[in-house]
């Protein structure tokens, strides 16, 4: 098993740029804390960032729920007619026939217009503060839909997210599409393996699959978004696998929180050390934990809140070597 190994040691055994970088960073911050910071004001977004990043290996953000500036919302739309004008001109034969009942699809998210200077802070805060970004987008569709959204439209995220996810649900293709794009680059992927939530479909042969999948595509998949280390699970007999003694994927685990057991919309969280220790996972994920619930976030208490998680994170998994 690697977790006898340290996060340091671990950074050897990936192939994957954006792997060995976090593995680096969790030993040289001595941080296993990501901080989730699913606020949509631009100012919030950023000044919650400067405050918790000293304390953290990894910073998860989810780029579309940041609000859109109105100015750049009526571009937008703009964009959105003439696209839609062009696609009709275009498919004018085929669609004519169908105009009582015709609907247009459209992927609103690879429009070109966003706050570049956005991404701009949130680099640099990356490099002032030593950490990596991770952007929560869980792709979910076929390879080149993905690879369109994860290279281009508003938000353009291979070019500035070391690291991003996907839901396996797909098949193989969806990593084929997003690798084509990050791997040249450098970045890393995630499969959403399990979740966090009360009832949820990812479990038992399609957490077994989702991890066939992973190993079959190392370069890029480096670990999953999981509840527990799922060691040997899909190496079943019956698959005629073998078990490789290097096997070593990263484990990022949302839903955890020291004062609450859920939400009421699903969410159900574990402590820390529940989640290092005794499911083995090797980075703790912590969103409301640390910024709060309500609409204003206080930042002092989100960096007294981070700093909180993060010894409570390495400690748990100092403990963890001892074993
Ligand atoms: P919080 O700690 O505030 O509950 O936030 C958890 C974060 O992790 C959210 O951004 C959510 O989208 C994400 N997440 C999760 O909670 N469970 C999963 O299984 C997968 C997730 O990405």
């Amino acid at each position: 098993s690697v977790l006898g190994l340290t996060y340091g040691e671990r950074a050897a055994r990936h192939s994957n740029p954006a792997a060995r970088s976090l593995l680096e960073t969790i030993e040289r911050k001595r941080s296993n804390l990501c901080v989730s910071v699913d606020v949509s004001k631009k100012a919030n977004f950023l000044s919650v960032i400067d405050a918790v990043g000293p304390y953290a290996c990894l910073i998860k953000v989810y780029l579309s729920i940041i609000h859109v500036h109105l100015p750049d919302m009526i571009e937008l739309l703009f964009y959105v007619l003439f696209i839609l004008l062009l696609d009709v001109c275009t498919h004018a034969l085929s669609i004519l026939p169908l105009a009582s009942y015709v609907s247009l699809k459209t992927h609103i998210d690879i429009i070109e217009d966003f706050d570049d200077d956005l991404i701009k802070q949130l680099t640099e805060l990356s490099a002032k503060h030593d950490f990596l970004i991770f952007e929560d987008r869980k792709f979910a569709d076929i390879g080149n839909t993905v690879a369109l959204q994860y290279s281009g439209g508003v938000h353009r995220i291979a070019s500035w997210a070391h690291i991003t996810n996907a839901h396996p649900v797909p098949g193989p293709s969806i990593i084929s599409g997003l690798s084509s794009v990050g791997l040249p680059l450098g970045r890393g992927l995630l499969l959403l393996a399990e979740m966090s939530t009360k009832g949820s479909l990812a479990r038992g042969e399609y957490t077994e699959e989702a991890v066939r999948m992973a190993r079959a595509n190392r370069d890029f998949v480096f670990g999953f978004i999981a509840q527990r280390r799922m060691e040997g699970v899909g190496l079943g007999a019956e698959q005629n696998e073998v078990l490789d003694q290097n096997e070593d994927f990263m484990i990022l685990t949302p839903g955890v929180g020291l004062e609450y057991t859920g939400d009421n919309l699903g969410q159900q969280y574990n402590t820390p050390r529940k989640v290092v220790l005794e499911a083995g996972c090797d980075v703790i994920i912590v969103g409301r934990g640390i910024y709060g619930k309500s609409n204003t976030v206080n930042v002092a208490s989100a960096q007294t809140l981070a700093e909180r998680y993060r010894d409570e994170g390495w400690r748990t998994y100092e403990e963890r070597l001892k074993l």
